[in-house]
């Protein structure tokens, strides 16, 4: 399998729990390499534009409310298979259906406060890491 870029954002219901170091263990455990990180705050339009692919869903308003409800960390990761081994530490997304030391298992509110995002494959990968970062932020 190919050494891989994903990108990971801790949510705002996890930074206001001061959890960001817990969630990072897990993704580091799991074999994945932090090679860009920042915090920031989303703003409506940003976190509007980054879930466009919801924008019909009914959740998609309260998601782009609770994401611009506090600061994220925007990262990128770095791994073997890091798409779907990302996935694999986060969990299902709604954590009543998640496994066993996943995170969102360990760390989710609820279905809509659930901690990461990641991204769901490579091709959405690349895109949403260019959102966030330039080429030269990106230290492997
Ligand atoms: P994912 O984050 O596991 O990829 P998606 O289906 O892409 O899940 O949904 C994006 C985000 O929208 C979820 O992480 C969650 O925060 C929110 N979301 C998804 N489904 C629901 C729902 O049924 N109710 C409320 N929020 C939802
Ligand atoms: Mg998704």
């Amino acid at each position: 399998m190919a050494v891989e870029r994903t990108l990971s954002i801790i949510k705002p219901d996890a930074t206001r729990r001061n959890i960001t170091g817990k969630i990072n263990a897990k993704l580091e455990e799991a074999g994945l390499r932090i090679v860009a990180q920042r915090r920031l705050r989303l703003s409506k339009t940003q976190a509007g534009a980054f879930y466009a692919v919801h924008k019909k869903r009914p959740f998609y308003k309260d998601l782009v409310k609770s994401m611009t409800s506090g600061p994220v960390v925007v990262q990128v990761l770095e791994g073997e298979g890091a798409v779907q081994k990302n996935r694999d530490v986060m969990g299902a997304t709604n954590p009543a259906n998640a496994a066993p030391g996943t995170i969102r298992k360990d760390f989710a509110e609820s279905i809509e406060a659930n901690s990461v995002h990641g991204s769901d494959s490579a091709e959405n990968a690349a895109q949403e890491i260019k959102f966030f970062f330039k080429k030269s932020e990106i230290v492997g």
